[in-house]
């Protein structure tokens, strides 16, 4: 039980207090990131809260159809405005992430801050460094966490469609459409949803039916260029050079998805994507059963995430992280 009278009431009380409030994201929002945003946003406007929703950079243009998110702020767009805001506001809601750290050069604005930091998520081993902690590792998505906490304060009936699409939004993703981190609640909440007149295949097909034929041709060449398979290991290891991504004429949020495909080989059980952006090394692992890719890619790379989704940052080369990731699936699985 995560949502307690005496948490509930602190977050009353912060909510009660005089000044400006920022709703903030992790770096490279994926749609969990946007819509619980979002969400909570739509919920302080009902109860008129001033805030402003603050990302580190861009997300994906395949989220840029959820109502208002064309008023996120985006911090590596205007940091002197953005900082601004951070140093000025008397509270701060962290949403996603478990860490003040967590996004990129903002990150120093939130640590010398002295609002009140609160917490809203599911990744795991959140930091101590809250005022108040709203994190459940188990949940499906920091949108199940936002629809939970105003459920708990009782203020869901006072909400509308777009926030019930913004949460819909975040269940879909960080599940990959109901498939992955699933529990009696995701569904019930999921339920409600569609109850309130949300439609899912509209929703469904808004997220996931915007390729452009650069982004099918990209994953055509990876699949059938970049993909290694290790049978006996029951893994899988993909890469994605600089070289590539431009010859595809990648767009931020191009490659959003693509490792799941590494992990639908029959009986796979790992896998990884290494891809070279901005000057450094993203990988995203996943896996399934009792393989933990937050152990590894934390004791590889200084990444983590869930248990079967974790990602890392590295600022070796695309081959030294491939023989890196080669020896892993050699040698730990
Ligand atoms: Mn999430």
């Amino acid at each position: 039980m995560i949502f307690t009278k005496d948490k509930l009431s602190a977050l009353q009380t912060v909510l009660a207090q005089a000044g400006t409030t920022v709703i903030i994201g992790h770096r490279s929002p994926d749609g969990d990131a946007v819509g619980s945003t979002l969400a909570l946003s739509y919920y302080l406007k009902s109860i008129g809260k001033e805030h402003s929703v603050i990302m580190p950079d861009a997300f994906a243009p395949f989220l840029n159809w959820l109502p208002s998110s064309d008023e996120i702020l985006l911090y590596d767009q205007d940091p002197r405005k953005v900082s601004q805001l951070i140093i000025e506001a008397k509270a701060i809601f962290c949403l996603d992430f478990n860490k003040l750290d967590r996004v990129g050069s903002m990150s120093k604005f939130l640590i010398e801050s002295k609002a009140e930091k609160i917490l809203i998520d599911h990744h795991l081993h959140p930091a101590e460094e809250f005022s108040l902690s709203f994190s459940d590792t188990e949940a499906s998505s920091t949108c199940e966490l936002v629809y939970r906490l105003i459920e708990a304060l009782g203020a869901i009936d006072t909400l509308g469609t777009d926030f019930f699409t913004s949460v819909y939004c975040g269940l879909l993703t960080d599940t990959g459409s109901f498939k992955y981190n699933v529990h009696p609640d995701t569904h019930r909440i999921a339920g409600t949803i569609i109850a309130k007149g949300i439609v899912p295949q509209d929703v469904q097909s808004d997220l996931f039916d915007v390729n452009s034929l650069n982004r099918l041709q990209l994953l055509g060449h990876l699949l059938s260029e970049r993909l290694l398979a290790y049978p006996e290991k029951k893994a899988s290891f993909m890469t994605l050079s600089a070289e590539v991504l431009s010859k595809y004429n990648y767009q931020a949020g191009d490659t959003e998805g693509f490792v799941n495909y590494g992990l639908s080989i029959k009986d796979c059980t790992f896998t990884a994507l290494a891809s070279e952006k901005d000057g450094v090394v993203k990988i995203s692992f996943r896996s399934k059963g009792d393989v933990d890719v937050n152990v590894i890619a934390k004791e590889a790379f200084g990444g983590g995430g869930h248990k079967n989704a974790a990602g890392a940052r590295s600022g070796q080369s695309l081959a030294e992280v491939s023989q890196i990731i080669e020896k892993i699936i050699q040698e730990k699985l």
